[in-house]
Formats: C-alpha cells, structure tokens, sequence
C-alpha cells in the first residue's frame, strides 16, 4: 500500500462514528449460511456489507446472494405499513383499521361460503414458529382445511418418495460432513454449484480423495463440470435411467444380497422387472449411451461407500415420486445406507425448506410430520392446542389445487403469507385469473409482489435481519437464527401478524405469545413423540451447541447425526423398494409436430425463486437483468434464431418473450428458461396443469414448446 492509500484509510476508519453488528442467516437457500450485518455509521450516513460466519455447515462462506442480502432488506421499495385497495388503489392504513377490514370480510365468507372458503397459502422461507402457527392458524383461528404452501412445488416428491420408501423425511440421511469421506456420488438433477454454492467445498474434497462423481442432468451446468462423468439425458427420462442403472448392477452382481434380505422389502419385484429391461431401449428412451450407462453403474456398484443426491431435475415431474424412489432402490440395492459415508441427500431448496414441512403447514399433515388423517395423531395435537378433536379439520388439497378450487367457486378467499403463486406455479395464466376471481384475498409480504398487486389487503413482514426464529437447514439441522435488526416502519413480524389477526376473530387464547421462542416452546410438545421430533430441542441448546439434528426426543440426548443405522422408520423397521415402469400411466409432454422442443425450467445463480427480493438488489440483478432461452447453437440456427434476439416460446398454455443465449452445453432438443421473472417473461404460462398423483409435484421440468424469432 502506498502512503497515500494509507493515509486515505486511516481518515475513513477515523470517519466510521459507530459500527454496530446485527447476526442473521442468510434468506435464501437451505444452507442457511450464517452471517453478519455490519452497519457503519458515518456522520448521518450509514453504510452496510455482509460478513459469513463460521458454523459447522456453511464453515463461514457466503455465496454472492448471501453477500448482497441485505441490498433487498434495506431496499426503500420495502412495504413499511399496511395497505387496502380502495377503488383499485393502494392506501396506507393502520394497522387496526386492515385487520378490522380482514375480520369483516372473512367472517362474511364463512358465513356466506363456508369454513373451508377460506383458504391459507405459506411458505418455507418463514421460520419453524411460523410454519407451525401458520398451520394452527388454519385449523383453529379459521377452522378451514384448505391450507398447502409453496414447499409443494418444491420437496413434494423428495419428501413422498423418502416417507414411502424409509417410512421417514429428513432431507439429508448423513451430515454433510461424511461426503468429503465417500467413494462414489451420484448428482441427479441437482445444480449444487449455482444453488447450495456454499456446500461446494465438501464434493470438492470428496473429489481431491478419489471420490468418482455423476452428474445427470440434460445440460452442463458449474455442477457437471465437477464430475468425472456427465449423463445428458433427455428430460424427464430419469425413471429409465434408474431403472437401467440397477439392471446392470444386479447383472454384475455388484448388489448387497445381505442387506437386501435384512433390511429391504420389495426387492423381488424390482428385480424381475428390471431384467425385463433392455438396455438399447433405456439408452434410445434417456439418450444416454450404452457404454456410460454400463460405466456409471458399474462404478457406483462397485466402490465400497457411496452417496445419492437428487434435487428438482428429477423430482419436479409428474413422475418425480417415482424417480426418487428408483434412485433410492439403487441406494438400498447396494446396501449404501445407514452406514459411514453412505446414504442419501434430497437437497432441499428454501431456507427452511426441511423444517416448514415437517410442522403442519402441509394439506394434509400435523406438527412433528403427524397425519391429519390418523385419529391418534388428531387427539394428540388437539389437546396440546386445548380444541375438540372433532373441531379439527380433515386434509385439504395440494398448492396448485387450490386454484382449481378457486377456479370451480368452491374457494373464495385466500391468505397468502410469504410466497408469489402468480409466478411460481404452473399454468401461471390460469392461477393469475384465479387470483382475480377472489371475493378477499390478504398477502403479507415484503414488497409489493406480482401477487401482491391482486390483494385486497397487503401486510408489511419482517424480513431475515429482523425476525428471529428457528430454521431446519438442508442437513435437517435445527439452527436459531437471531436476528435484532430495528423493525423498519411499522412491520411486524409473520408470526405476530398471525395473532393479531386470530386475535381479531375472537381466537386469542389460542395464540397468545409474546415471543417466537414461546411458540417454539409450544412446538417442541407439538411435535413430541412424532417423527420429527423436536422436544430435546431449546433455544439455549442452539445457542450454545451450533444447531442440532433431529430428531431429537430429549434434552440429554445430542441429536441424531445418522438416520438408519440399524432400522427404517417403517412399522417393521425395512425400506420399501418400489417398482416404477418406464413407461409412466399418464404421459408426459412430449415433442411433436406443432411443439418440437422439449423445455425446461431452473435457476441461475444470482437470482432467487420469483426474483421479487434478488431483482431488488442491484448487485445481483446487474449479472442477469432479464429472462433468456438456452438454446444450442445448431437448434438456433435451425429455427432462424441469432444470439441475443427476441424469441417467442409457445406451449399450449400460453406463450412468453424473452432473449436467446446460444450454447452449445445443451442437448439439441431441449431449451432452458430460468424462472425468476414475471409477466410476459414469466416462464410458468407454458408449463402445464399435470401434478404426480403421489404427491402432486407439477412438472416443472418437462414441457413440450415451439420457438419462433420475433
Ligand atoms: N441461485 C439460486 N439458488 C437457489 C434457488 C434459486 O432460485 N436460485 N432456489 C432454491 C430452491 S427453493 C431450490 S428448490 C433449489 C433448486 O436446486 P436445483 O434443483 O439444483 O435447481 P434447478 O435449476 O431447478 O434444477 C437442477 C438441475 O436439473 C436439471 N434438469 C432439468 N430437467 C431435468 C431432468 O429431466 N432430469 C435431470 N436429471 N435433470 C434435469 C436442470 O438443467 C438443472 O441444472 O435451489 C435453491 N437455491
Ligand atoms: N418453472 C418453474 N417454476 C417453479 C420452480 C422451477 O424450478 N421451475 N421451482 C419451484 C420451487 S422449487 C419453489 S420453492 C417455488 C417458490 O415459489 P415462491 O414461494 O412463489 O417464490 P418466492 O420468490 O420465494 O416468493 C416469496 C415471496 O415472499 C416474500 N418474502 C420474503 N421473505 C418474507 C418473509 O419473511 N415474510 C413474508 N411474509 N414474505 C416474505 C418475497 O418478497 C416474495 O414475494 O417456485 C416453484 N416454481
Ligand atoms: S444463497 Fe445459500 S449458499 Fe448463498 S449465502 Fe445464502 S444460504 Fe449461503
Ligand atoms: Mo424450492
């Protein structure tokens, strides 16, 4: 450094009066990494940046979302109070006069439409406190079934396939601390590099000690460029995939015939079908060749250890259940579970992605990951909220579901907390107008979201650096995310929102708290004795043990690192292999003659989900201002297309505009659109109505489309 610099820093630091230190957790992705806001007052000015800060997950690193978070945060677009539409425009209210306006109008849909008129649409970005409420809030404060959130087109299929198969669903079955130690990953349809950036180093390490990666994924992306072998398939294709993986393991014997017998059921099954298989079919159906096929399983059957990961390439689809659960018989197959660097990884999307659906926010489920269904489950949460259990609705149906429900008149008015369906669900044309047709529809949020705009009432939350609470991280690691940054204007927390308006429907017994912690108190009994069990879980262990993995039954008791180590959760304690045809019953889109390319649909690594929060931001949205297509150069040229011109992409549900990006890294018959834009770049007006019948996953990942230059 030169003298001059010098002195030039020494008079900045003299210049900063105060510095002030607020801790958090980064509001994005599921590794919640931790970090610090640094606030630098000078004079009147105060200035802000972001610090990573170490835990046993994250070990300190933030990625470029992380870094700029708080440009969101601070954003002066932030809703600070609340508003009511009046006459087609936006008012600032107070706070009683919105909540008056939601009592009136909500008492009037349950007595003109019924209970389950009323309907409750949340979120896996709220904290654990917050998705539990939200769940009671439903069932108690509005006595409707009618509640699902956004996590349904996200972990859906990760989550049934793991509960069908292991009788259980906690994201990751190991700590992320063993994959640096395994021999052998399989990365099917995950983009850990743009989407879990922080999570890199440890496949990093995991590669420095001969650790042999695939990835399986149509296109090349920061993710396949670590693997030592790259499946391109064909969208969509990745029960083939799994299926002909395992027949060629069982036909090199390269399979645990002992722990099949001990600890699996169903394999019998599998494997007849599996020999039927020809595997010139399953090259022809995934567009994989035969001789990676042969070298992918043969290297994963044959090392000593070995993990699976899967993500929304494979589980956003209307047979994403079914691939899940084809790549966990491949698991069980080899025997590659419940033991040291072994095991398997949904890799989940949302910050708490894994804790919101465990506690009741789901159609059909109760805190602890009870069932809404079963009567024991039923009493045992009806006492702990002091309710008849009769009074407890039954289960409700899917996100997406409830805009048919909308659509059919049956649904009238909707409460959206922390979520934009207009862009993030599928058909988006169909839900946009569904959304209109809403006698009432309240949504909380930060900013003014193209869901927002259709609201009758808009209440200002609080965001990441303000609202504290517990987050489920993607290892299924409890952590507490405290947070004490000053509430701006008069924003209110999620969860105080949620009492105030109980409150105002006469249900205030029933949520009377003072603080996220007493709710967490709560929760713990909650989910006491269920499969997530949180009750050995308090705040002062967090503080001072960096997190805990569930379950965890007692305060003695450290958490579980390793599920499975001797039993399934099933009844009889084996996992359930399961066999999925080919050839799934419904079909899915495929390329014909009016729309010829297959589409799908993802992320990049500056943006998150709709975009609402990172187009805020403008270190964030200076790296991507808009949608694009990928498309491969000789595809391009095929359709008269050129690098950077507008092209129309039509499905038959609807059509967008947006640039082209040629690229060779993409297979020939497939685009890519990203899907954190909206209006007529929103990608979503193409995808289609379809949902898996398991668990009701659209299929965001496979569409058939036809691309023209404008
Ligand atoms: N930067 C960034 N990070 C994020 C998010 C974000 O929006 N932006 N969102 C967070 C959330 S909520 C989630 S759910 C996760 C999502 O994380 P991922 O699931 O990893 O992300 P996606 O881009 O949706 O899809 C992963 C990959 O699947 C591939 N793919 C597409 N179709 C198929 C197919 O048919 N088969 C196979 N095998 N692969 C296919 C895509 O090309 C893509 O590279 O990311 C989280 N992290
Ligand atoms: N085509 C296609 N569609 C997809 C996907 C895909 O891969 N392809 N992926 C799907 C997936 S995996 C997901 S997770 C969904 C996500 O879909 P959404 O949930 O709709 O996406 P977000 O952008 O997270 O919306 C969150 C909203 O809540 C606001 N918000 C942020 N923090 C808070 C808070 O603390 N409190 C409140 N009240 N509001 C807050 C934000 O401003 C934003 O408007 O999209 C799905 N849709
Ligand atoms: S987006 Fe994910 S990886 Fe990046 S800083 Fe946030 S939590 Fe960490
Ligand atoms: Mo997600």
């Amino acid at each position: 450094m030169t003298d001059l610099m010098l002195k030039y820093f020494r008079t900045k630091q003299q210049e900063v009066q105060s510095e002030k230190i607020y801790d958090s957790q980064c509001p994005y992705c599921s590794m919640q990494c931790k970090m610090q806001l640094i606030e630098q007052t000078n004079v009147t000015r105060k200035m802000y940046k972001t610090v990573g800060k170490d835990n046993p997950t994250s070990e300190g690193r933030l990625c470029i979302k992380g870094m700029n978070a708080h440009q969101h945060a601070l954003h002066r677009d932030r809703i600070k109070q609340p508003l009511m539409k009046i006459d087609g425009e936006f008012v600032a209210v107070s706070w009683d006069r919105a909540l008056e306006k939601i009592k009136e109008n909500f008492l009037e849909i349950q007595q003109t439409d019924g209970h389950d008129a009323l309907s409750v649409y949340g979120s896996a970005s709220i904290t654990n406190e917050e998705a539990y409420l939200l769940g009671k809030f439903a069932r108690v404060a509005l006595r409707t079934k009618h509640i699902d959130y956004n996590g349904r087109l996200c972990m859906g299929a990760a989550a049934t396939g793991a509960n069908q198969t292991f009788g259980m669903d906690r994201g990751f079955t190991n700590t992320i601390q063993e994959i640096p130690h395994t021999r052998c990953i399989i990365l099917a349809g995950t983009n850990i590099a743009e989407c879990q950036p922080t999570i890199m180093p440890y496949f990093e390490r995991a590669k420095e000690n001969g650790c042999y990666i695939i990835a399986i994924d149509p296109r090349e992306t920061a993710t396949t460029k670590i693997a030592d072998l790259h499946l391109k398939n064909k969208p969509g294709t990745d029960v083939a995939l799994a299926n002909g993986l395992l027949k060629v393991m069982i036909e090199k014997n390269l399979i645990d015939q002992d722990f099949i017998e001990a600890r699996t059921t169903g394999f019998e099954e599998v494997m007849n079908y599996v020999s039927s298989i020809d595997l010139e079919d399953t090259s022809e159906i995934t567009g994989v060749p035969f001789e990676q096929l042969m070298q992918a399983a043969t290297v994963f059957g044959q090392e000593e250890s070995g993990m699976i990961f899967t993500a929304r390439g494979i589980e956003q689809q209307i047979d994403g259940t079914a691939a899940v659960r084809c790549f966990l018989n491949i698991l069980l197959a080899t025997g590659k579970i419940g033991k040291p660097n072994s095991g398997y990884g949904a890799v989940t999307g949302q910050g708490n992605g894994q804790g919101a659906r465990e506690h009741g926010q789901k159609a059909d489920q109760l805190p602890g990951y009870r069932s809404i269904e079963n009567p024991e489950h039923r009493q045992y949460i009806a006492d702990v909220w002091g309710i008849n259990e009769k009074d407890l609705p039954r289960k409700g149906v899917s996100a997406y579901e409830m805009f048919e429900k909308v659509n059919h008149g049956e649904i009238t008015g909707m409460f959206v907390m922390c979520s934009n369906p207009t862009v993030s669900n599928p058909n988006a044309n169909f839900v946009k107008n569904a959304l209109k047709q809403l006698k009432f529809l309240v949504v909380v949020d930060l900013f003014m979201s193209d869901t927002a705009k259709y609201a009758d009432v808009i209440l200002p939350a609080s965001s990441y650096l303000e609202d504290e609470g517990t987050m489920t991280n993607v290892e299924g690691r409890v952590t507490l995310r405290e947070a004490s940054f000053p509430l701006p204007g008069q924003v209110k927390h999620d969860w105080q929102i949620l009492c105030e308006i109980a409150s105002a429907l006469g249900k205030n017994k029933f949520f009377n708290y003072q603080s996220a912690e007493e709710i967490f108190e709560e929760l713990r009994i909650a989910s006491r004795g269920g499969i997530a069990d949180y009750y050995g879980i308090t705040y002062e262990r967090l503080r001072k043990e960096q997190g805990i993995l569930w379950p965890c039954p007692t305060l003695n008791e450290p958490g579980t690192d390793r599920l499975f180590t001797d039993h399934f959760a099933h009844e009889d304690g084996k996992a359930k292999m399961a066999l999925f045809p080919n050839h799934s019953e419904e079909p899915k889109p495929k390329p014909d003659r009016d729309y010829p390319l297959f589409l799908t649909t993802g992320r990049v690594m500056s943006h998150y989900l709709t975009g609402e929060q990172t187009r805020k931001s403008p270190s964030l949205a200076a790296r991507n201002v808009e949608a694009f297509m990928e498309v491969h150069p000789q595809t391009a040229n095929d359709y008269g297309l050129k690098e950077d011109v507008l092209v129309k992409i039509e499905s038959k549900y609807g059509h967008i505009i947006v640039r082209s990006k040629l690229s060779e890294t993409i297979r020939k018959d497939t685009v890519f659109v990203p899907f954190h834009w909206t209006d007529s770049q929103n990608v979503n007006r193409l995808v289609a109505n379809q949902l898996d019948p398991y668990c009701r996953m659209p299929g965001f990942k496979v569409s058939a489309v036809r691309i023209n230059p404008i």
